[in-house]
């Protein structure tokens, strides 16, 4: 493993993965412009990766994300943006971008994720928490309302009923109702948090990577899409993966009773 530090964003290089961490803990992570970029930096790296089949996103210290830095927001920020700005030049952007990436993410939510903290980790593909961590959509508390996609994954995730009380009333949950609610993949002690995020990158890092990402891709689709327009998304995706290198090595490797050998991104 190598590691290469770009404050306030950490990345450390693993076989077939790569975990970003996002490092200003004394501000539980939360968003300045310096993050994003360095964020976006640490993206770039990974998408240029062509060995990189999988992310972990995770928070140095102990919190994940506390969203939007409040100080940053209300000083006047190095490039002049405004608020309103910032989600068209930094969130929007991000998630758009997470909701497309080439490699699987998975977030590994280490303590409190609030605000578009919160929603950063619900754009992740898989998202395990350690039983100290809360998810909190605070916008109301300062007046606003969710956004990086909070209004369109919450009610995705845990129903329209739940997403208003959370995003109204503004309180957190811990981990475990979040798993229980459907809202996270899984909840877990917190010393195994690493460990149970890095072994599943590692499968990931010897998955058939189009095949993910053409999973995730259909089931976004299917969000709003009719049952007809499902299964032709499910024929054009299929026809795509038939007869790829991977698809061929699953069914050669199923055949010959042995692991396969997939090539992912390669
Ligand atoms: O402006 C735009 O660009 C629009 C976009 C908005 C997107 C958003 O994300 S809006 C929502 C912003 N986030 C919040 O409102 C959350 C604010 N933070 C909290 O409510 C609490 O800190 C937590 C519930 C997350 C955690 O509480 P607790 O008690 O565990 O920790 P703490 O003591 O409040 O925080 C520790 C330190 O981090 C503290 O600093 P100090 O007193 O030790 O010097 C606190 O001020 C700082 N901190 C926490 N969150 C933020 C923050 N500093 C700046 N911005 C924060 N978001």
């Amino acid at each position: 493993m190598s590691t290469s530090e770009a404050a306030p964003v950490l990345t450390s290089t693993h076989a077939g993965f790569r975990t970003i961490t996002l490092n200003r803990p004394e501000r539980l992570n939360s968003f300045t412009e310096a993050l994003h970029l360095g964020l976006r930096a640490a993206l770039d790296a990974a998408e240029a990766d062509t060995a990189c089949r999988a992310v972990i996103l995770t928070g140095a210290g102990r919190g994940f994300c506390a969203g939007q830095d409040l100080a940053d927001s209300a000083a006047s920020s190095a490039s002049g943006a405004k608020p309103v700005d910032r989600l068209e030049l930094y969130y929007n952007p991000l998630i758009r971008r997470l909701a497309a990436f080439p490699v699987p993410v998975i977030c590994a939510v280490n303590g409190v994720a609030a605000g578009a903290g919160a929603n950063l980790a619900l754009a992740c593909d898989i998202v395990i928490a350690a039983h100290s961590a809360k998810f909190l959509q605070a916008f109301a508390k300062i007046g606003l309302m969710p956004d990086a996609g909070g209004t369109w994954t919450l009610p995705r995730l845990v129903g329209p009923a739940r997403a208003r009380a959370l995003a109204m009333l503004a309180e957190p949950i811990d981990a475990t109702t979040a798993a229980s609610w459907g809202m996270i993949y899984q909840a877990v002690e917190d010393v195994r948090l690493m460990e149970t995020a890095e072994a599943m990158a590692r499968k990931f890092a010897a998955a058939p990577t189009g095949a993910l990402v053409a999973i995730r891709a259909a089931l976004n689709a299917s969000e709003t899409n009719t049952l007809d327009q499902q299964l032709e998304v499910e024929r054009v995706g299929q026809g795509r993966l038939i007869g790829t290198p991977d698809n061929v090595e699953g069914i050669k490797a199923f055949l010959e009773k042995r692991s396969p050998r997939f090539t992912g991104r390669g």
